[in-house]
């Protein structure tokens, strides 16, 4: 719930007679591009022109959603989407806490005169809006853009596009329930947006059941052979090259999820992900419980995140980072192991 100052604000900024456009983070996930599309629809059903910029590629399990037309890749049309952005009289930031994490776009929103509003669940927003919504309670932004539309008096502009575009961010975010997700509103949320008849069951199908034979192939090579579990810190982690991506055809977001199923394995509490790159190794950590990866990956692999799913990079290669991160483990022992 937000003061009813700021949803008078709101209001009066979208109803300014100027475009709004609303940004999300790059390499989106379906709490990115979902939350995006909802807010979208929405703003066009209120005659509001509208549009989204997303700053690279968006994965093909999300782009059957219903708003996807809505969208443009700053990537791939530079030039379009910057006269959006100069034209734009509000820019609403969806899930991302500071300007860093939408990569080259970073420079338009910075210089640009329009008004800001910041939508985010992440940990210590940077300054950079005018309002700034930021509930780190919540498992995806897409609750926080329910209950904005709610308090904006959207409530009846609501249907089953925008319902379907939450339920994605909702169930992306929180592993379909798994985790992130014990505020109890959540599940009021969900309740409401099953009354607009979205098709549960489709959706699952279309979000998960979404692999190409490459990407199944790697996860199991991932786990047969690349699988490293170091029992005594309730660690596990999974590491692939460069060449080991070559040979599976590795397209952008195969290994995304990767870094969660150790966890299937009994005991495990902390999980990492190493990728190797060009010039650097990408790394997600995943913790179950009180271990904070966000902390971890801020003082030892330049990242940060939520206090169970972080990422971070390395500028050493694949094998010493590998040892880095084992040689810093016996120093948590008493955190991850108690
Ligand atoms: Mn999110």
């Amino acid at each position: 719930m937000i003061d009813n100052n700021t949803v008078e604000r709101i209001n009066e900024k979208f109803e300014q007679g100027k475009p709004v456009v609303i940004i999300t983070h790059k390499n989106p996930d379906g709490d990115a591009i979902g939350s995006s599309t909802a807010l979208a629809l929405f703003l066009k059903k209120r005659n509001i022109r509208v549009n989204v910029i997303i700053p690279n590629d968006v994965p093909a399990f999300l782009q059957w959603l219903p708003g996807y037309d809505l969208v443009s890749i700053f990537k791939n049309e530079r030039t379009k989407c910057s006269e959006m952005i100069k034209e734009a009289g509000t820019l609403v930031f969806l899930d991302f806490n500071e300007p860093e994490r939408v990569g080259e776009l970073k420079k338009e929103i910075v210089s640009s005169d329009a008004y800001k509003i910041l939508i985010d669940h992440h940990q210590d927003p940077s300054d950079f809006a005018d309002i700034v919504i930021s509930d780190t309670g919540r498992g995806s932004v897409g609750e926080m853009v329910y209950e904005l539309i709610v308090d904006l008096g959207g409530k009846d502009l609501l249907d089953d596009e925008i319902a379907t575009s939450l339920y994605v961010a909702i169930i992306t975010d929180t592993g379909n329930f798994r985790y992130s997700s014990s505020y109890p509103g959540i599940f009021h949320i969900v309740g409401e947006l099953m009354n607009f008849g979205i098709d549960k069951d489709t959706i699952f199908t279309k979000v998960y059941d979404s692999y190409s034979e490459s990407r199944m192939k790697l996860m199991g090579y991932c786990m047969a052979e690349k699988l490293v579990v170091l029992e005594k810190y309730k660690t596990a982690y999974i590491s692939i090259n460069q060449e080991e991506l070559k040979k599976f055809n590795h397209q952008i977001g195969d290994t995304e999820g990767f870094v969660n199923i150790p966890f299937s394995i009994s005991g495990i509490r902390f999980t990492a992900l190493f990728i190797e790159k060009s010039g650097l190794v990408k790394i997600s950590f995943r913790s179950k419980g009180a271990f904070p990866v966000n902390s971890f990956s801020e003082k030892h692999f330049n990242g940060g995140g939520h206090r169970n799913a972080a990422g971070g990079e390395e500028k050493l290669s694949l094998a010493d980072t590998l040892s880095k991160f084992e040689s810093l483990l016996s120093d948590y022992e008493n955190e991850l192991c108690n």
